[in-house]
């Protein structure tokens, strides 16, 4: 399916950005992807410092090459290597693609995945991305704020955390015939109702300036850039507004070490491996590109907040 973004130039939302330099913002993306098809990618691409939260790239941070953002994947639907989602993921069928959205909400029900987006305006924002495992990417998505989506169901005061769930569709996802993913299917994650509002979470429908590859999770997924990359749940087919805090499938794979919570805290070590660092791709051997990691993945100043009070060690 096509989600095209409404052109009017209207902003939601994020009314931070003056017109003018959202639309150069998204000319910007567009001629990026022709540009890194050309193999151009050499320059560090400056964006507007007044983008909403977005922590942009400077000449340290340049852009991932697309090639990786959409060849290495977790994506443990199609297999456990990174390169199994680009091989793998083609054969699944995202459209139609219907939304089932439950629980504490006066609008409920299944959705055709278009009459969800429908007058909602997309934004290119240019995030960091850290995976649990120690790599990181600076990558350019393309979303409409998670709240825009929601706000349309009108939670109820009862709604104090989402959950989104995955496709299961076991012909079309290998690893989930595999019997030996050790995960129980379908993959599903959450956030509290606070931290969904906040306006860097974005439901993603886009990448590089071009539709969201199914690799990365099309034709929707969740990108929450202040915590680990697990909480970003791909190719999203439910929606539920709960009272109590949702299970996550990492926290009930292995509960030591993936918590509800998963903020990005070089200060908090996975229990066999340490946090403190990451790995900015690309990266070899030679070059391993080696950086110190961000409290909050570097939002902290943004998101810090939604914490006040928490010990962050225990809820991680
Ligand atoms: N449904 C689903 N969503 C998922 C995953 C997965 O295995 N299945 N992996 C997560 C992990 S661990 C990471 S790091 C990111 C990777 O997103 P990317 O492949 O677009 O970089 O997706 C997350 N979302
Ligand atoms: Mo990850």
């Amino acid at each position: 399916m096509l989600i095209r973004s409404n052109d009017t130039g209207e902003i939601r939302g994020s009314e931070i950005t003056p017109e003018a330099v959202y639309r150069s913002r998204r000319g910007f993306v567009r001629d990026l992807g022709l540009a890194a098809g050309a193999g151009l990618l050499a320059f560090a691409p400056r964006l507007p410092a007044n983008m909403p939260g977005s922590n942009l790239p400077s000449e340290d941070e340049p852009l991932t090459p697309e090639s990786i953002v959409t060849g290495y994947n977790n994506f443990y639907e199609f297999g456990t290597d990174k390169e199994d989602p680009a091989r793998y993921a083609h054969n699944m069928t995202i459209d139609p693609w219907t939304v089932e959205v439950a629980g504490q909400a006066k609008k409920t029900g299944r959705f055709a995945l278009e009459d969800l987006v429908r007058g909602l305006t997309e934004e290119d924002r240019v995030y960091r991305f850290r995976c649990v495992e120690a790599w990181s990417m600076i990558v350019p998505w393309r979303g409409i704020p998670m709240r825009q989506v929601l706000e349309q169901f009108e939670p109820n005061g009862n709604a104090k955390y989402v959950e989104f769930t995955t496709l299961l569709r076991p012909s079309e996802m290998r690893g989930q015939r595999s019997l030996f993913s050790g995960i129980d299917w379908p993959y599903v994650e959450g956030l509290r109702m606070d931290e969904a509002y906040h306006p860097l979470t974005l439901m993603v429908t886009g990448v590089y300036g071009k539709e969201l590859p199914n690799q990365n999770g099309a034709p929707w997924r969740l990108i929450v850039p202040w915590k680990y990359g697990f909480k970003s749940v791909k190719s999203i087919v439910r929606i539920r507004f709960t009272r109590r805090e949702p299970k996550t499938t990492w926290n009930l794979t292995a509960p030591k070490e993936y918590g509800f919570y998963a903020n990005v805290n070089p200060e908090v070590d996975h229990p066999r491996w340490s946090q403190a660092t990451e790995r900015r791709l690309p990266s070899s051997f030679l070059k391993p590109n080696r950086r110190p990691t961000l409290p909050f993945n570097g939002y902290a100043e943004q998101v810090a907040g939604l914490y006040t009070g928490m010990d962050l060690a225990r809820y991680f």
